[in-house]
């Protein structure tokens, strides 16, 4: 019988190989896929999550435990999309205009994907448009800003300006990033702010609920 918690600790340890070989095999066992995803590769990065919230793991252990949820994903996400099981919701993600760090960005990309969102990832240096144009397109519920600069953090008042003005003024907003805070946050009428990226799925599931 299909073993998820041993697929929940393959990706907690980052065992690539383990975390595809297991989801095969339930796969092949007929188990539902919204339990491989859910008791299985979600289960896992939550954990992963907590204990980087807990500082027992650190960006290292979180980048392999991703990428074994990642491999993991490829075997499943055919199936899934198959069986018409809907992500949780689409985020679009990025790294403001002038700003071109992307380690956090991507760890927070990762975490989403891993707790069941569909993630459009723009990438750095996006200019505001970009991002209101690319919630359209996917019909996104979350748009996540990132900004590693004292310099680039305007520029999320500024996307945060357009998204308001817009036809999609009802989009969620969260933000990010070193030197980003809640009280900055509040000031620019984000809706949210996470100061890591296990926050940011705690964050960003109570927005797309609300
Ligand atoms: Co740059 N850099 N950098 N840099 N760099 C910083 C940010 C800096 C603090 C270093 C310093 O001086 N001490 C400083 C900024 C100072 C300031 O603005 N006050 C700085 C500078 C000045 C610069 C340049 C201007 C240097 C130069 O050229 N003179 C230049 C700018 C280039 C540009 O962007 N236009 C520059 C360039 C670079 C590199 C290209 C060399 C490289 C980036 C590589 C890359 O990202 N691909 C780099 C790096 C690596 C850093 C440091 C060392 C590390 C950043 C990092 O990746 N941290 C950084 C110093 C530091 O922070 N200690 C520094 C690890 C990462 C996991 O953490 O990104 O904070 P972080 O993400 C966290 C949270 O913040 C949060 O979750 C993540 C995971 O827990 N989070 C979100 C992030 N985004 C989120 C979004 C969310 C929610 C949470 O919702 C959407």
């Amino acid at each position: 019988m299909a073993d998820l918690k041993a697929l929940a600790d393959a990706v907690i340890s980052g065992n690539h190989t383990k975390a595809v070989e297991l989801t095969k095999q339930a796969l092949g066992e007929k188990t539902a896929p919204e339990d491989v995803l859910q008791k299985g590769l979600v289960a896992g990065m939550d954990e992963v999550g907590r204990r980087f919230k807990a500082n027992e793991f650190y960006v290292p252990e979180v980048l392999i435990a991703a990428r074994a949820m990642k491999m993991a994903m490829e075997q499943l996400q055919p199936v899934l999309t198959a069986s018409g099981v809907k992500p949780l919701a689409t985020a679009v993600i990025g790294t403001v205009k002038g700003d071109l760090h992307d380690i956090g960005k991507n760890l927070v990309s990762m975490m989403l994907r891993g707790a069941g969102f569909n993630v459009v990832d723009l990438g750095v240096d996006v200019e505001p448009a970009k991002f209101i144009g690319a919630a359209k397109e996917n019909n996104a519920q979350l748009v996540g800003l990132s900004a590693l600069l004292t310099t680039t953090m305007p520029m999320m008042e500024s996307v945060i300006k357009e998204v308001r003005s817009s036809s999609m003024s009802g989009l969620k907003i969260m933000i990010g990033g070193a030197p980003v805070t809640k009280e900055y946050a509040d000031k620019i009428g984000a809706d949210g702010y996470a100061p890591d990226a296990a926050s940011a799925v705690d964050i960003a599931r109570a927005l797309v609920k609300a």
